[in-house]
């Protein structure tokens, strides 16, 4: 179960900070308690109206900025490569609606969850090659993609990586790598998710006098979307992103997102960021697992209220169905741990089927770990395909998960990491090794699940006592399913 260790509250701390700011005591202890304690902390915490941190802090951001003005100058063709999620849609539709905006000659790419996976291909290289392209410029991913980048350089084709991603020991030979993670960038604040680095990109591209006030209003709303979506936390850049599109939202300002308030039944109600996480994000990510990113990024590009709608009810429409599709997992799940509880006496919960819908796993293994409060590996078996999805309780165990399980399982053909603060990873491999992990430990329950229930009670009959002691251990089991 979820232990939960309470932060000690510095009362005297807490009074001095509501005097000295003039605010309601229980602000002050939420401060506090947070270790939002510094007086910059505080100041930037209460203000948050604009991002005063020039983007030039960035590590490589100077030489990213060149690269791409000098793509506009030249007109050549520049593609975006982004990514299916919340966070990578809206990285994609603000940078592509800002750099056609100023002239840029570009297009946009989006690899399908379905056959492509997570970041840069080969095969996706090709096509942007044969569409004229001379640079890419990976929004929300590409920090990893280091023999993809060498492609696509034997193609002549030049790459700026913008990412949030943890850098690996080995980065690929990219014209610039912008990623707050890099050890060796001094920007102050590196939480910001994929949108948040591109929006930063487009300020440093305006020049370090740039209207940032304009920028926001133009493009805030989209960062918030992608900002929530990550669940990166809400402080900092982030907070000042989320709060200004928050305001831009209410008011309606792009089709696009109207037409998912309107949709989610919020029109005329004030959105707030619980509902963007829990009414528009679920529909854009759900486009995403259903093959419809590249409508997601038109729809938030439209100024058609007309097709904005169209698109927002098709994603809708997925998003209940993935949520179907979800809740049938999840009763699978628990019938199985109902019949062996010991799955979830583990240090980390393994589970796998047959066939379970891939998309979804990710957000099963999440659901899994909230309730028992574990770490959690969902795998999923499509012939001799098996493919896994994990979420942690903390980013380090994640990584460790993922390190004990690429040990495992040979060979993994995919890897795709979580970013710096959101444990999460995924995996795919050839099944076997995965099967021999996930079957149930216990006899009579491995022999259930080959439906042999006379093994089974034969292996119960030889040792009793070890099967009613684990009964007992066992707390009731909380309900997977209940929200
Ligand atoms: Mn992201």
């Amino acid at each position: 179960m979820k232990k939960w260790l309470t932060r000690k509250l510095n009362k005297e701390n807490a009074v001095a900070v509501s005097q000295r700011y003039d605010l309601p005591m229980l602000i002050a202890m939420l401060l506090e308690i947070r270790g939002i304690t510094d007086d910059d902390d505080i100041v930037e915490f209460l203000s948050g109206e604009t991002l005063t941190e020039s983007p030039f802090r960035i590590k490589d951001m100077d030489i990213a900025v060149e690269r791409i003005q000098a793509a506009i100058e030249n007109g050549e063709r520049i593609c975006i490569y982004g990514d299916f999620d919340a966070d990578g849609v809206t990285s994609t539709a603000l940078l592509y609606s800002y750099l056609s905006d100023i002239g840029a000659n570009a297009i946009y790419y989006i690899p399908s969850r379905e056959t492509e996976g997570y970041g840069m291909n080969r095969d996706a290289i090709s096509r942007i090659y044969e569409q004229g392209v001379t640079l890419i410029i990976t929004v929300d991913n590409g920090v990893a993609a280091v023999d993809e980048v060498d492609y696509a350089l034997s193609l002549g084709i030049d790459t700026v990586i913008t990412d949030h991603h943890a850098v690996p020991d080995v980065m690929p030979d990219a014209a610039a790598i912008v990623d707050p993670h890099r050890p060796d960038c001094d920007s102050s604040f590196k939480e910001l998710s994929g949108v948040g680095v591109a929006f930063k990109l487009v300020q440093a591209i305006e020049g370090e006098y740039a209207d940032v006030d304009g920028l926001l209003e133009n493009y805030s709303d989209l960062a918030a979307i992608g900002t929530v979506g990550d669940i990166v936390a809400l402080r900092g850049e982030n907070r000042v992103l989320v709060k200004n599109g928050l305001r831009h939202i209410n008011n309606g300002d792009r089709a696009g997102i109207a037409a998912l308030v309107e949709e989610a039944g919020l029109t005329g109600k004030t959105i707030s960021a619980g509902n963007l996480s829990f009414n528009l994000v679920p529909r854009i990510n759900a486009g995403g697992r259903l093959g419809l990113s590249k409508k997601s990024v038109a729809m938030l590009l439209t100024d058609d209220e007309e097709y904005a709608a169209d698109i927002a009810a098709e994603l809708s429409s997925d998003n209940s169905e993935r949520q179907q599709i979800e809740r049938d997992i999840l009763s699978d799940i628990d019938d199985m741990i109902r019949e062996d509880p010991s799955i979830v006496n583990n240090r980390i919960i393994v589970v796998c089927g047959d066939g379970w819908h891939k998309g979804v796993i990710g957000i099963v293994a999440s659901r899994i770990k909230e309730v028992y409060g574990k770490p959690t590996i969902v795998i999923t078996l499509d012939g001799d395909i098996c493919r896994a999805s994990g979420r942690s309780v903390d980013v380090r165990h994640s990584q460790g998960e993922y390190r004990s399980v690429h040990r495992a399982d040979q060979p993994v053909y995919r890897y795709s990491p979580g970013s710096g603060s959101f444990a999460a990873a995924g995996l795919q491999a050839q099944s076997g090794a995965a099967q021999r992990r996930s079957r149930p430990r216990s006899e009579p329950a491995r022999a259930l699940r080959l439906r042999q229930p006379d093994a089974a009670v034969r292996a119960v009959q030889h040792d009793p006592a070890r099967y009613s002691r684990a009964r007992r251990r066992q707390a009731p089991a909380p309900d997977l399913l209940a929200r």
